[in-house]
């Protein structure tokens, strides 16, 4: 019977990875990682499952049979003298060494996959992301273009697009290329992360965070804002639409008409003068 509850429970939770491995989005029920799309993301994948999960696991087994051990060895009907020793000098040697020993073994490879994030390759496009309460405002510094990107109201919602993840204005960058993210915020702390790129920096006021990314395939991939922002933080997602290199072409074109920055700065001067008139 314990057999084949265990049995189904291993089922259920295999289920769960396999179902998690497709998406670009969080899913109902999921146990572990998003679906890696970038370098960055597998290693921390590959980290994560073939070395700090075999370790809890060891490290959860073997505590839960020493408790079980002492409680069936040490039970008091079995030992009507209870044992006085306190001291054993090999013992406490061990239990000090070994858990350094791992946290060396761990540290490693985790200092390996931190650098390589942190080195940011030379980037073929840049976008800026500005954390305000409670959307993001993205630019391409080297494109002329500016936009805001809000979360599409649930009623508002067409087939496929997920409830609290879909936004108006996607950021869209092209496959396989270095993109470079600059963070910043302009109120509170906000935190710009996505998922399946590995990617989660802070945006701070008044200051400018850079991350990476090459997603290796296309797709819509979502993230959330990921600093307690406020009342609606959870209404702030993000989404990357990664396209082919010629996709990626046609929007640029398309968007430095829709969301070129100059002509909105102008507008918005035109906007200031009438209001300062109207004020005189
Ligand atoms: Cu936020």
């Amino acid at each position: 019977m314990v057999y084949k509850n265990l049995m189904r429970l291993l089922s259920i939770l295999l289920l769960f990875s396999f179902n998690a491995a497709e998406a670009n989005q969080p899913i109902d029920w999921q146990l572990g990682f998003q679906s890696a799309a970038s370098k960055s993301m597998k290693d921390i994948v590959i980290f994560h499952d073939y070395m700090l999960l075999p370790i809890i696991t060891a490290i959860t087994v073997f505590v839960l049979f020493l408790v079980l051990y002492a409680c069936v060895k040490f039970r008091a009907s079995n030992n009507k003298v209870a044992s006085q020793t306190s001291h054993n000098t090999m013992i406490e040697i061990a239990w000090t060494l070994v858990p350094c020993l791992i946290l060396i073994v761990m540290a490693v490879p985790s200092f390996k996959v931190l650098y390589s994030q942190d080195k940011i390759p030379p980037a073929e496009v840049t976008v800026k992301a500005i954390g305000y309460q409670w959307y993001w405002g993205y630019e391409y510094p080297d494109e002329n273009i500016i936009f805001d990107s809000y979360m599409i109201e649930e009623k508002d919602l067409k087939p496929g697009q997920p409830r609290l993840l879909a936004v108006d204005n996607e950021v869209v960058v092209p496959v396989n290329k270095v993109v470079k993210v600059l963070i910043t915020a302009n109120d509170v702390l906000h935190a710009w992360a996505l998922p399946s790129f590995g990617v989660k920096r802070d945006a701070v006021p008044g200051r400018i965070n850079e991350t990476w990314f090459k997603a290796d395939r296309t797709g819509t991939f979502y993230g959330q804002c990921s600093e307690l922002c406020g009342i609606k933080h959870a209404f702030m997602p993000i989404t990357v639409r990664v396209v082919t290199e010629e996709e990626y072409k046609d929007w640029l074109l398309e968007a430095k008409e829709k969301f070129a920055k100059e002509e909105i700065q102008n507008e918005l001067k035109i906007v200031k003068k009438n209001i300062k008139g109207i004020i005189k």
